[in-house]
């Protein structure tokens, strides 16, 4: 049975996001803040050697975006393809799954680490595909005060398409938003899931707490998506549900 029950399906429908609470068991937030602190550690020894503390979005010492951690620590393979999350999947995007991205994304204590309106589908520089849903996996509780999402639902919301972002250097980051609604803050315990579309408007906020706020931000397609310029392919594109099936078992992890 998939976690996202009628009334959380409802709400994403109509909202644009919802909460699933209490995914995630003790010993695996424990095992994946494990390799999160790792993947800080190897971040911070690459932007050493390259002798900045800046790397697109990432901000030395202050919010980490670091993609693709499952291709270097294999344990998130569990985290990105087991069965809570291929019945979220197939509830909100269908029979047809791909893995699209996964991040780690941590802030520590600074103003810095506040992360501006966007909606995702204006980061990734392909215009023009279907919306995909991000599953935004509290490992740590999330609150106002360590910097937590704020969503703008559908209701309040300037266009529920796509909307064209500018990079801004006040926040170092793309920029999609600037009207007032201070959108509506996603305040749940470590191991819950916030859902939203990829063209649903969020924010983050500053972590003003001494402890880290850590969230695994994955994100699935029901279609494999190509850059135009290049033919290539955006992404992972590593096939998670084919007609309705699960058909990643842990592949890269037998390597
Ligand atoms: O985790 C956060 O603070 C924001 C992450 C986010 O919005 C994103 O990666 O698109």
């Amino acid at each position: 049975m998939s976690l996202v029950t009628p009334e959380i399906k409802k709400e994403f429908d109509e909202r644009g996001f919802a909460v699933i609470p209490d995914v995630l068991s003790t010993s695996e937030l424990e095992a994946y803040r494990r390799v999160f602190d790792c993947c800080v550690r190897d971040k911070d020894r690459e932007l050493d050697e390259r002798g900045v503390s800046e790397d697109g979005i990432t901000l030395k010492g202050k919010r980490y975006f670091i993609h693709f951690p499952h291709r270097k620590y294999p344990e998130l393979e569990h985290a990105l393809f087991n069965e809570n999350m291929a019945g979220i999947c197939r509830s909100i995007l269908g029979d047809q799954v791909y893995l699209y991205w996964d991040q780690c994304v941590i802030k520590y204590k600074d103003e810095e680490s506040y992360f501006a309106w966007h909606q995702d589908s204006g980061y990734g520089g392909v215009k023009d595909h279907a919306r995909y849903l991000t599953c935004w996996i509290a490992l740590d509780d999330v609150h106002e005060a360590n910097g937590t999402v704020y969503m703008l639902p559908w209701d309040r919301v300037p266009c529920t398409g796509r909307i064209e972002h500018y990079r801004s250097e006040k926040y170092k980051a793309l920029v999609g938003y600037e009207g007032d609604d201070p959108g509506d803050p996603v305040i749940m315990k470590a191991g819950s899931i916030a859902i939203f579309t990829s063209h649903t408007l969020h924010h983050s906020g500053a972590n003003t707490c001494n402890e880290p706020r850590r969230v695994y931000y994955t994100a699935y397609s029901k279609e494999l998506i190509y850059r135009k310029e290049d033919n290539q392919m955006n992404g992972v594109g590593t096939p998670f549900i084919k007609n309705g099936k699960r058909v990643t078992e842990l592949t890269l992890a037998k390597q």
